[in-house]
Protein backbone atom coordinates (compact mmCIF):
# COMPACT_ATOMS: atom_id res chain seq x y z
CA UNK A 1 0.00 0.00 0.00
CA UNK A 2 1.28 3.41 -0.67
CA UNK A 3 0.93 6.19 1.96
CA UNK A 4 -2.37 7.74 0.95
CA UNK A 5 -4.07 4.66 1.01
CA UNK A 6 -2.69 3.30 4.73
CA UNK A 7 -3.95 6.36 6.12
CA UNK A 8 -7.49 6.34 4.51
CA UNK A 9 -7.02 2.91 6.37
CA UNK A 10 -5.80 4.09 9.45
CA UNK A 11 -8.69 6.59 9.85
CA UNK A 12 -11.49 3.83 9.33
CA UNK A 13 -9.90 2.46 11.88
CA UNK A 14 -10.37 4.89 14.68
CA UNK A 15 -12.74 7.85 16.22
CA UNK A 16 -12.25 11.54 14.51
CA UNK A 17 -10.57 11.90 17.95
CA UNK A 18 -7.46 9.44 17.31
CA UNK A 19 -7.10 10.23 13.80
CA UNK A 20 -7.19 14.09 14.75
CA UNK A 21 -3.74 12.91 17.05
CA UNK A 22 -2.36 10.60 14.56
CA UNK A 23 -2.22 13.92 12.23
CA UNK A 24 -0.59 15.67 15.06
CA UNK A 25 2.18 12.32 15.90
CA UNK A 26 2.65 12.68 12.34
CA UNK A 27 3.63 16.17 12.26
CA UNK A 28 5.68 16.59 15.22
CA UNK A 29 7.25 13.44 14.04
CA UNK A 30 8.33 14.65 11.12
CA UNK A 31 9.79 18.07 12.78
CA UNK A 32 11.47 15.89 15.29
CA UNK A 33 13.10 13.97 12.72
CA UNK A 34 14.50 17.02 11.10
CA UNK A 35 15.84 18.39 13.97
CA UNK A 36 17.66 15.27 15.45
CA UNK A 37 18.85 14.05 12.26
CA UNK A 38 16.50 11.05 11.70
CA UNK A 39 14.69 10.47 8.43
CA UNK A 40 11.31 12.28 8.04
CA UNK A 41 9.15 9.63 6.15
CA UNK A 42 9.93 6.86 8.35
CA UNK A 43 9.18 8.73 11.18
CA UNK A 44 6.15 10.17 9.95
CA UNK A 45 4.86 6.08 8.57
CA UNK A 46 5.94 4.62 12.33
CA UNK A 47 3.41 7.96 13.21
CA UNK A 48 0.68 7.59 10.73
CA UNK A 49 0.34 3.49 11.91
CA UNK A 50 1.00 3.57 15.85
CA UNK A 51 -2.43 3.89 17.40
CA UNK A 52 -4.01 1.90 14.51
CA UNK A 53 -5.24 -0.64 17.03
CA UNK A 54 -6.09 1.71 19.49
CA UNK A 55 -9.95 2.19 18.88
CA UNK A 56 -10.47 -1.82 18.66
CA UNK A 57 -12.15 -3.31 21.43
CA UNK A 58 -9.91 -4.26 23.76
CA UNK A 59 -10.66 -8.54 23.26
CA UNK A 60 -10.20 -8.27 19.73
CA UNK A 61 -6.77 -6.76 20.76
CA UNK A 62 -5.82 -9.58 23.01
CA UNK A 63 -7.38 -12.31 20.44
CA UNK A 64 -4.69 -10.57 17.68
CA UNK A 65 -1.83 -10.92 20.50
CA UNK A 66 -3.06 -14.14 20.80
CA UNK A 67 -3.73 -15.70 17.65
CA UNK A 68 -0.15 -14.30 15.88
CA UNK A 69 1.79 -15.52 18.65
CA UNK A 70 2.89 -12.11 19.58
CA UNK A 71 4.16 -10.92 23.54
CA UNK A 72 1.49 -12.71 25.53
CA UNK A 73 3.01 -11.37 28.85
CA UNK A 74 1.37 -8.17 28.05
CA UNK A 75 -1.99 -9.17 28.78
CA UNK A 76 -1.06 -9.39 32.13
CA UNK A 77 -0.10 -5.88 32.38
CA UNK A 78 -2.20 -2.67 31.37
CA UNK A 79 -4.57 -3.18 28.18
CA UNK A 80 -3.36 0.28 27.09
CA UNK A 81 -0.30 -1.61 26.70
CA UNK A 82 -1.22 -4.21 24.18
CA UNK A 83 -2.72 -1.67 20.77
CA UNK A 84 0.97 -0.93 20.42
CA UNK A 85 2.20 -4.52 20.21
CA UNK A 86 -1.07 -5.17 17.98
CA UNK A 87 0.06 -2.35 15.08
CA UNK A 88 3.36 -3.07 14.65
CA UNK A 89 2.59 -7.05 13.67
CA UNK A 90 -0.35 -4.96 11.77
CA UNK A 91 1.86 -2.44 10.29
CA UNK A 92 3.89 -5.40 8.09
CA UNK A 93 0.67 -7.74 7.38
CA UNK A 94 -1.60 -5.24 6.49
CA UNK A 95 0.03 -2.62 4.94
CA UNK A 96 3.29 -4.50 4.01
CA UNK A 97 5.58 -2.20 6.10
CA UNK A 98 9.36 -4.18 6.31
CA UNK A 99 11.62 -2.18 7.92
CA UNK A 100 12.07 -3.23 11.42
CA UNK A 101 12.94 0.50 12.32
CA UNK A 102 9.34 1.49 11.45
CA UNK A 103 7.61 -1.43 13.27
CA UNK A 104 9.77 -1.46 16.46
CA UNK A 105 9.16 2.32 16.77
CA UNK A 106 5.55 1.23 15.93
CA UNK A 107 5.79 -1.50 19.13
CA UNK A 108 7.34 0.05 21.56
CA UNK A 109 5.81 3.56 21.23
CA UNK A 110 3.52 2.60 24.91
CA UNK A 111 5.98 1.48 26.70
CA UNK A 112 9.47 1.98 25.78
CA UNK A 113 11.78 -0.13 25.82
CA UNK A 114 16.35 0.12 26.84
CA UNK A 115 18.38 1.34 24.00
CA UNK A 116 16.08 2.79 21.92
CA UNK A 117 16.68 3.48 18.65
CA UNK A 118 16.51 7.51 17.21
CA UNK A 119 13.27 6.49 15.62
CA UNK A 120 12.03 5.18 18.73
CA UNK A 121 12.56 8.06 20.60
CA UNK A 122 11.34 10.09 17.99
CA UNK A 123 7.89 8.49 18.04
CA UNK A 124 7.71 8.08 21.91
CA UNK A 125 8.35 11.70 21.91
CA UNK A 126 6.11 13.10 19.02
CA UNK A 127 3.06 10.53 20.47
CA UNK A 128 3.58 12.52 24.16
CA UNK A 129 3.95 16.41 23.14
CA UNK A 130 1.82 16.28 19.67
CA UNK A 131 -0.05 19.70 19.66
CA UNK A 132 -3.75 18.11 20.59
CA UNK A 133 -2.44 16.87 23.60
CA UNK A 134 -3.34 18.57 27.10
CA UNK A 135 -2.24 17.11 30.13
CA UNK A 136 -0.45 18.67 33.02
CA UNK A 137 3.20 19.30 32.30
CA UNK A 138 2.83 18.80 28.56
CA UNK A 139 4.17 22.38 27.96
CA UNK A 140 7.61 21.87 30.26
CA UNK A 141 7.63 18.44 27.75
CA UNK A 142 7.34 20.57 24.88
CA UNK A 143 10.24 23.24 25.90
CA UNK A 144 12.22 19.57 26.74
CA UNK A 145 11.60 18.00 23.25
CA UNK A 146 13.56 21.46 21.51
CA UNK A 147 16.80 20.33 24.10
CA UNK A 148 16.94 17.04 24.03
CA UNK A 149 14.59 13.43 23.36
CA UNK A 150 16.26 11.76 26.36
CA UNK A 151 15.47 14.43 28.64
CA UNK A 152 12.07 14.52 27.30
CA UNK A 153 11.88 10.68 27.29
CA UNK A 154 13.01 10.74 31.36
CA UNK A 155 10.45 13.03 31.88
CA UNK A 156 7.83 11.59 30.40
CA UNK A 157 8.71 8.01 31.78
CA UNK A 158 9.02 9.45 35.53
CA UNK A 159 5.52 11.09 34.74
CA UNK A 160 3.33 8.11 33.77
CA UNK A 161 4.99 5.47 35.89
CA UNK A 162 4.37 7.67 39.17
CA UNK A 163 0.42 8.18 37.44
CA UNK A 164 0.49 4.45 37.59
CA UNK A 165 2.03 4.20 41.00
CA UNK A 166 -0.70 6.20 42.31
CA UNK A 167 -3.46 4.75 41.00
CA UNK A 168 -2.03 1.09 42.16
CA UNK A 169 -1.92 -0.21 38.57
CA UNK A 170 0.96 -2.23 37.44
CA UNK A 171 4.08 -1.28 35.75
CA UNK A 172 4.83 -2.98 32.87
CA UNK A 173 8.65 -4.16 33.93
CA UNK A 174 10.10 -2.83 30.27
CA UNK A 175 9.04 0.85 31.17
CA UNK A 176 10.84 0.75 33.71
CA UNK A 177 14.12 -0.40 32.11
CA UNK A 178 13.21 2.18 29.63
CA UNK A 179 13.33 4.59 32.38
CA UNK A 180 16.39 4.09 34.14
CA UNK A 181 18.81 3.11 30.49
CA UNK A 182 17.57 6.71 29.51
CA UNK A 183 18.83 7.88 32.84
CA UNK A 184 21.76 6.59 32.57
CA UNK A 185 22.27 7.79 28.94
CA UNK A 186 22.21 11.29 30.79
CA UNK A 187 24.51 10.69 33.55
CA UNK A 188 26.81 9.32 31.58
CA UNK A 189 26.60 12.55 29.02
CA UNK A 190 27.52 14.90 32.18
O1 LIG B 1 -2.18 5.55 22.67
P1 LIG B 1 -1.94 6.93 23.23
O2 LIG B 1 -3.04 7.37 24.15
O3 LIG B 1 -1.67 7.94 22.17
O4 LIG B 1 -0.62 6.89 24.13
P2 LIG B 1 0.23 5.62 24.60
O5 LIG B 1 0.19 4.56 23.59
O6 LIG B 1 1.58 6.15 24.97
O7 LIG B 1 -0.52 5.10 25.89
C1 LIG B 1 -0.26 5.77 27.10
C2 LIG B 1 -1.07 5.20 28.21
O8 LIG B 1 -0.64 3.86 28.56
C3 LIG B 1 -0.89 6.05 29.45
O9 LIG B 1 -2.17 6.54 29.85
C4 LIG B 1 -0.35 5.12 30.49
C5 LIG B 1 -0.77 3.76 29.95
N1 LIG B 1 0.01 2.65 30.50
C6 LIG B 1 -0.52 1.64 31.21
N2 LIG B 1 0.44 0.82 31.65
C7 LIG B 1 1.61 1.32 31.20
C8 LIG B 1 1.35 2.47 30.45
N3 LIG B 1 2.33 3.18 29.84
C9 LIG B 1 3.59 2.73 29.99
N4 LIG B 1 4.61 3.40 29.41
N5 LIG B 1 3.92 1.61 30.73
C10 LIG B 1 2.97 0.87 31.37
O10 LIG B 1 3.25 -0.11 32.05
FE1 LIG C 1 -0.66 4.55 21.60
FE1 LIG D 1 -0.74 7.80 20.28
Amino acid sequence: MNKEQILAHVQSQMTEKRFTHTLGVMETARKLANQYGSNADSAELAAMIHDVAKCWPVKDQAAYILEHKLDASLLNYEKELWHAEVGAHYAREQYGITDQNICDAIRYHTSGRPDMSLLEKIVWVADYIEPNRAFEGVKKARKLAEISLEETMLYGLNSTIMFLLEKNKMVYPTTMYARNDILMQLTQED
